[in-house]
């Protein structure tokens, strides 16, 4: 009987959630499954990542332990995390440092390793090329990988492949910037519905719905729907946010002030640093725009 029971239990990670069902990979294969009934009450939610212990019983699984989270973002939701792909457009939405900024701050802040997918390098054209391409440059120089990329002639896409492999990795980015595309293009039977953004700003702009794990590249990785309002960087603290700027991080022992945030305190390194054009003004204007947001949401409460 004892024998029978440990037969019935495996252990598998969740790469879906489903009308209610969460369905497991397991090694013998995907089983649908519910979460033990209990969960709500300790708290519990388990998300696409979860490493889960199921117990199997006429072939629906039931969850009845969710591992300790290695990490856990909140949007998209996904744990146990190696590195996100933070994927930019190039054009069409037009590319936006702030908004990859934003990006980069969410994912410094949980310790998970950031690469810069720029996509739709194909549409790039005119005055844009030469903003673009000194962006690319200067976030390289921050330390920074930066693969460019186009779904649409395939320019870049294979160099994303070797980077998946024993990782599990998660796209994140604005809606209709090209993260099903990209997938799509590196496995075509994978068939992600994509489409162009509607105009109208609001619901029903997603694509992808939902939070996906699936196998490629000799890894995992997580499709999820794009990012349409922006609310991060939330549940951070102002000490916290200067952590997230590497190239201020590598500075601040030149600062006058220990814990120097890096605002208006005299002899200020960082700041020498933004006037000698040595670190990118607008990395500087979004990090005083955060410390703002910051602050306005601390005062709120
Ligand atoms: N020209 C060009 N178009 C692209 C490229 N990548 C994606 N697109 C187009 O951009 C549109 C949006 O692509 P999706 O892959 O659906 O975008 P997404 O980021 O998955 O969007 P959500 O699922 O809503 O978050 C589609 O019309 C694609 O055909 C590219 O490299 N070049
Ligand atoms: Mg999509
Ligand atoms: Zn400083």
């Amino acid at each position: 009987m004892a024998e029978n029971r440990i037969e019935d239990n495996r252990e598998g990670t969740i790469i879906r959630l489903q009308g209610g069902f969460y369905d497991v990979m397991t090694p013998q294969g995907e089983i649908r499954s519910r979460a033990r009934g209990n969960f709500r009450k300790r708290g519990i939610s388990p998300v696409v990542g979860d490493e889960v212990v199921l117990h199997i019983e006429s072939e629906t699984g039931y969850i009845l332990e969710v591992k300790d989270r290695q990490n856990f973002l909140v949007r998209p939701p996904v744990a146990n995390i190696d590195q996100a792909l933070l994927v930019v457009s190039a054009a069409e939405p037009d590319f936006s440092a702030h908004l990859l900024d934003r990006f980069l701050v969410l994912i410094e802040a949980k310790e998970i390793q950031p690469i810069i997918i720029l996509t739709k390098m194909d549409l790039l054209q005119g005055e844009a090329e030469q903003h673009v391409s000194e962006a690319i440059a200067a976030y390289r120089t921050i330390g920074y990988q930066v693969i460019e990329t186009s779904s649409e002639t395939l320019t870049g896409v294979e160099s994303v492949r070797p980077l998946l492999k024993d990782k599990t990795s998660v796209l994140a980015g604005q809606s209709g910037v090209g993260k099903s595309s990209l997938l799509n293009a590196l496995e075509p039977s994978l068939a992600l519905e994509t489409s162009h953004i509607s105009k109208a700003l609001g619901r029903g702009r997603h694509t992808t719905r939902h939070v996906t794990l699936m196998p490629l590249g000799d890894g995992l990785i997580a499709d999820t729907p794009g990012f349409s309002n922006l609310d991060f960087p939330h549940e951070m603290e102002l000490e916290e946010l200067r952590w997230c700027f590497p190239e201020f991080v590598a500075l601040q022992d030149d600062c006058k002030y220990r814990g120097c945030l890096h605002l208006n305190e005299p002899g200020c390194a960082v700041k020498q640093a933004v006037e000698a054009h040595e670190i990118m003004s607008s990395r500087y204007t979004n990090y005083g725009m955060f410390v703002e947001e910051i602050k306005n949401r601390t005062r709120r409460y």
